[in-house]
């Protein structure tokens, strides 16, 4: 494929809730354009860009997909990003290298959770956007809804350049306020047929122009002199002005449309290509020079060092690995080497792509501002910086989201546990908010992700990618022992069998020591009662004895145990016999200092829309949870406490279903308290159940 110029290029993300049509309008885009002779449908399947099976199975898009299309002698590369929050990072990657987005509204919904989510990251990155009120045709559609919807959940005000006309079935067209033209949509393939305005709806029209041409006015000095004195821009100044505003941020724009029948979605196109940014008109990217730490910036022109970051990574096991990258400055040709400057490593292009959905086309080379994929490195992973060798440059890396939700894995065929972990390390070069560790206290291996579904997506990929099946439990908590009462008392190993026997006599007095100081342990032996070299011995057979604490096999932490007196035998003493005899002396006096259990604690953020404020608390202190502050954060609460970790571990799908997914959490390890008696006495007789079975 010959390649483009930077400035015809636009790279687009298409954001906003789960739901709302993003997949539905990218298909739209294709067919539209022409880019497909079939309109491909999410419903059944037939998407190019929900080409992976777990997205097919769940009739949603769970990674991003990329495809392009040639529109008014632009090249546009649409990316699609998951809306379900479960994908975010997705989301996070492909706005990194987007230079501009649209962003879905449901009609009948108006702006939903994930969509502020997503806002919150485009006034971050003062990403140029459009919003595109989607779903008009359906039942109880209302575009001046979802119009104050964005006034009041994303504090923002789009400017209204298009009015539909008609709403529901009667949905057909839209009015064109600049050019003051009726736009209606009844070819197949979305072609426009432009007419007057409808005599009946001119008058509202006006008046939103009116609210529009002042919108764009506002925004640029000299516009605002010419309307003054003029008292009306001609359609030249007010696209120019608008294109300025949109550029800058200070405008975003709102159109309609219906996107299964091709409704508004032409003229979204022309918007995406007159009013949001070529990579040029983005401008320059900054990060380091990996050599001298200084700031090192890279101009979008094809004459420039090369540079590129990596935005998504695809693991296949037969094709291998496909890395998605875009370039910054510079280009990027067959066969050349470049320098990964995230990992330190010379790596060399093979063939690049273009990818097509799933599909790859050959590429001859890959300019400035463009997006492409290459096969089979060896090191790249998502968020990776590519850079010329003698002119290195590395980008910032994203900072990751933390893991929600645990599962204890383990194969359904015995044997297969090395294949889990080497399969699932390919999956995770894929996926950088999987975590995958071994739990040492519970033996277990836990995988932990952003949720139940994404969970559950990775062991479906993981048994038609790898062949792999796995079951998934609900982790075991980390439950620690120890005491709040001392003792003294006497451990004692004797044995005389035949020859040499075995001796070795203790004195010790436990006490508990304060939360989270572990284990100490003291000598305090005078007049070499028990010789030195068995001392070391004595704490062994303690430390060990600590391990399988007497409750229900948990360690016992939290321990002063101090050795204060005893006796040996010169021929019979060892190291092993006084070993033992430690050990003996801890187990006899723990059971005398009121053993208790200890359960993790964690703090915890949750996000949440105002209204599910009441129900979420309740809920929380339903688990033992605790609220130790709140603070609204525009119309969402943020409300901080600590929970058990017992409680925790089930608490996504909850929270999901209090706040129809209108929430967030995290949450991180803080401190060990005692079990509630009641709850610890459950939890000792579940692992005597468990002991006796095994
Ligand atoms: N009536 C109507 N249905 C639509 C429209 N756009 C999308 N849909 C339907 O809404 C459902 C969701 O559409 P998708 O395109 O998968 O939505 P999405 O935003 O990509 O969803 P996620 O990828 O899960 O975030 C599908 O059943 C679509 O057929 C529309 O304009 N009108
Ligand atoms: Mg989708």
């Amino acid at each position: 494929m010959a390649t483009v110029e930077s400035a015809s290029i636009r790279n687009i993300a298409v954001v906003g809730h789960g739901g709302t049509g993003k997949t539905s309008l990218c298909e739209s885009f294709l067919f539209v354009s022409g880019k497909t002779e079939r309109f491909g449908k999410v419903d059944d399947g037939t998407s190019l860009f929900d080409f992976e099976p777990e997205e097919q199975k769940r009739h949603i898009s769970i990674s991003t997909a990329s495809n392009f299309i040639d529109w008014d002698k632009c090249k546009i590369n649409i990316i699609d990003t998951p809306g379900d929050a479960n994908f975010f990072m997705e989301t996070m990657n492909a706005l990194r290298v987007a230079d501009g987005a649209v962003v879905l509204i449901d009609a009948v919904g108006g702006v939903e959770f994930q969509t502020e989510k997503v806002w919150e990251l485009l006034k971050e990155r003062t990403m140029p956007s459009l919003f595109f009120v989607n779903r008009m045709d359906r039942e109880r559609a209302n575009f001046f809804a979802a119009v104050d919807s964005i006034r009041s959940k994303l504090q923002t005000k789009p400017t209204i350049c298009f009015l539909p006309i008609g709403k529901e079935e009667a949905f057909k067209g839209l009015i064109d306020l600049i050019n003051m033209k009726a736009l209606y949509f009844e070819d197949p393939r979305g072609k426009v047929k432009r007419t007057d305005i409808p005599a009946e709806l001119l008058e509202e029209a006006q008046s939103y122009r009116d609210t529009m041409v002042e919108d764009i006015a506002e925004c640029d000095e000299a516009l605002m002199e010419k309307y003054l004195e003029e008292g009306e821009l001609n359609v030249e100044d007010l696209r120019k002005g608008l294109r300025q505003a949109v550029l800058a941020g200070s405008i975003v724009p709102i159109t309609a449309g219906a996107a299964p029948k091709a409704i508004g979605v032409g003229t979204l196109l022309d918007m995406i290509v007159h009013y949001l940014p070529s990579p040029i008109d983005r401008g320059a990217v900054s990060g380091k020079n990996p050599v001298t730490g200084e700031e090192a910036t890279r101009e979008p022109d094809v004459t420039a060092p090369f540079s590129a970051l990596v935005f998504k990574t695809i693991a296949d096991p037969y094709a291998g690995k496909l890395t998605l990258f875009r370039v910054f400055s510079g280009k990027a040709s067959p066969d050349s080497t470049f320098s990964n400057t995230t990992r330190r490593v010379t790596e060399k292009f093979g063939n690049i792509f273009h990818l097509e959905g799933k599909h790859q086309k050959p590429a001859d080379a890959v300019v400035a501002g463009d997006i492409a994929a290459v096969a089979k490195l060896k090191e790249a992973v998502t968020g990776d910086t590519f850079s010329d060798e003698k002119n290195p440059v590395v980008f910032d890396k994203l900072p990751g989201l933390p893991a929600l939700m645990s599962f204890a894995i383990s194969p359904k065929a015995k044997g297969d546990e090395d294949k889990i972990i080497s399969s699932l390390n390919r999956i995770l070069e894929e996926d950088p908010t999987l975590i995958l560790k071994r739990d040492d206290e519970t033996r277990e291996i836990i995988l932990s992700g952003m949720g139940q579904v994404h969970i559950e997506v990775t062991v479906e990929k993981l048994k038609r990618k790898f062949g792999v099946d796995v079951d998934l439990r609900t982790p075991k908590v980390p439950y620690k022992e120890t005491i709040k009462g001392k003792t003294r008392v006497q451990g004692r190993y004797k044995k005389q069998s035949g020859g040499r026997g075995q001796f070795g006599d203790t004195w010790i007095e436990i006490e508990p020591l304060p939360r989270g100081e572990g284990f100490e342990f003291a000598d305090r032996i005078v007049g070499g009662v028990i010789p030195k070299q068995y001392i070391p011995a004595v704490e062994k057979g303690i430390v060990e004895a600590m391990l399988d604490g007497v409750l229900a096999g948990y360690p016992t932490v939290d321990v002063r145990v101090s050795l204060v007196d005893g006796s040996f035998h010169a021929v019979d003493s060892s190291e092993m016999a006084f070993k033992i005899a430690g050990s003996m002396g801890f187990k006899k006096g723990i059971v005398q200092c009121q053993p208790t259990l200890l359960e993790p604690i964690v703090n915890i953020e949750i996000e949440i829309s105002d209204e599910y404020l009441g129900d979420v608390i309740g809920n929380l202190n339903s688990r033992r949870g605790r609220v130790l502050g709140m603070e609204s954060k525009g119309t969402n609460q943020v409300i901080r406490g600590q929970v058990p970790l017992a409680e925790i571990l089930t608490y996504a799908a909850d929270l999901r279903s209090i706040t129809s997914g209108r929430g967030t959490f995290r949450y991180e390890h803080s401190h060990y308290e005692e079990v509630p008696a009641p709850i610890a006495e459950k939890i000792i007789a579940l692992s005597k159940k468990d002991k006796e079975e095994e």
